[in-house]
């Protein structure tokens, strides 16, 4: 941003506000923004032990500079998130904290629904209360959709939550909705498909794969045990979908958009092609136990991006056989440094080997 001023100019540092930094998308979006020039200001939550593993490189990159501040707040904290607002007074908001695990979010509903619902209520307001030109970013989800039939999801597909998770997406995707309409205010949402990296929580289906077949390559486990193999996703790299946040931030109107591949593949799919590239069969290895299975099953999630292409330009760079790629060799690096560890003795594998 430049302002022009008599025969100066003067660059003013876009300055955004991160909630969620700490998580998969938190570290490649600000990872782009900073490399745009951004001031990145991002929330942690406090823990008893280190959280920030994700962000390490960034927080070390950017330490002599004031371009990145890390924060500790917690989305349900709504007088230190209002704080936040007010001392940063940011240009873009992206709201990413969330409880992101399904299944997780039917063994602790309410912690997963009120970070979406109350959280994301706090923030907008704090947005609303300082500034009703900021910028905010909603991190929806496709499961907000369900999952009901197999065909490909838009802008117009209705929305049949199956989650306390996507219950509470849903509500924090339409209070945005609301929040636009009624004050005026740039809120966008951005419905992403799943999206998998090698940063990606290694209980997440695509990781748990990646990390297995590292491991069982390099003999340090036998077996991996998943629940749901025939569940389908439309899965993508969460380095392309960041930009796509920026992107939806940066159109001249605030709206709804799908961001996804359009195409679909099953966890078996993801899992053959996975040990594929270590030269095996998935099925001598894989293995499916009830105890994987969620109360309330998404069983086909399919997006269609055609919005974010024709209209934000945006588009997936990253093939669905590259991620997968990606994702095992960075996990056959991680397993090739756990098995001199415990060839060693230092560590015992606290995996499941079973
Ligand atoms: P993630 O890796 O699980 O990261 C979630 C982040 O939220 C972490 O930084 C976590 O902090 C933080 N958080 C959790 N509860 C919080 C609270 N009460 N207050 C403040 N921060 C809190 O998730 P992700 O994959 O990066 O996804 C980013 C966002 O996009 C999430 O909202 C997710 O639901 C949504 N989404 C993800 C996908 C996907 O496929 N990845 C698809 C659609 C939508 P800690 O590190 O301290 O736990
Ligand atoms: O499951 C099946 C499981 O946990 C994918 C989150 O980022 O994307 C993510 O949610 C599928 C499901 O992701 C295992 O039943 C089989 O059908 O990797 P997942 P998710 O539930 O799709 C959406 C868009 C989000 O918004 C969420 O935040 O795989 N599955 N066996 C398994 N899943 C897991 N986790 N573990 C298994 O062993």
């Amino acid at each position: 941003m430049t302002i022009a001023k008599n025969k100066y100019t003067i660059f003013i540092m876009k300055r955004a506000f991160v909630t969620g930094i700490t998580g998969q998308d938190g570290f490649y979006l600000s990872k782009l923004l900073l490399e745009k020039g951004y001031e990145v200001s991002g929330t942690i939550r406090r823990s008893s032990t280190f959280n920030t593993t994700r962000i390490d490189s960034l927080i070390s990159d950017y330490k002599n500079t004031e371009q990145f501040k890390l924060y500790y707040s917690d989305l349900l904290d709504s007088s230190s998130i209002n704080s936040l607002i007010q001392k940063i007074k940011p240009h873009e908001v992206y709201n990413l904290a969330a409880q992101s695990h399904v299944a997780v979010s039917f063994k602790n509903p309410h912690f997963s629904v009120l970070t979406s619902t109350s959280g994301s209520l706090s923030l907008l307001d704090a947005v609303k209360n300082l500034d009703s030109n900021i910028k905010y970013y909603q991190a929806s989800s496709s499961e907000m959709f369900g999952g009901v039939g197999s065909e490909s999801l838009n802008e117009t597909s209705l929305f049949i939550p199956k989650s306390p998770y996507a219950a509470g997406k849903l509500f924090a995707h339409n209070i945005t909705r609301i929040y636009r309409e009624s004050y005026d205010m740039f809120c966008s949402n951005g419905i992403l498909f799943n999206h998998e990296s090698p940063l990606r929580g290694e209980t997440f289906v695509t990781r748990k794969i990646s990390r297995a077949v590292g491991r069982i390559y390099h003999k340090i486990q036998n077996k991996l045990t998943l629940g749901n193999l025939d569940a389908v996703r439309d899965w993508g790299f969460a380095g392309d979908y960041v930009n796509a946040m920026w992107m939806i931030l940066q159109h001249d109107k605030p709206d709804d958009w799908v961001i996804a591949t359009g195409e679909a593949y099953s966890v078996k799919d993801f899992a053959r092609e996975a040990f594929k590239v270590v030269d095996l069969d998935w099925e001598d290895y894989v293995l499916s136990d009830k105890k994987y299975e969620r109360p309330n099953e998404v069983h086909h999630l399919l997006g269609d991006p055609t919005k974010a292409k024709n209209e934000l330009k945006w588009k997936p760079e990253t093939s669905f056989k590259d991620l997968v790629k990606m994702m095992v060799e960075s996990d056959l690096l991680l397993a090739e440094q756990e098995k001199v560890l415990l060839d060693k003795k230092l560590i015992k594998p606290t995996w499941d080997n079973s």
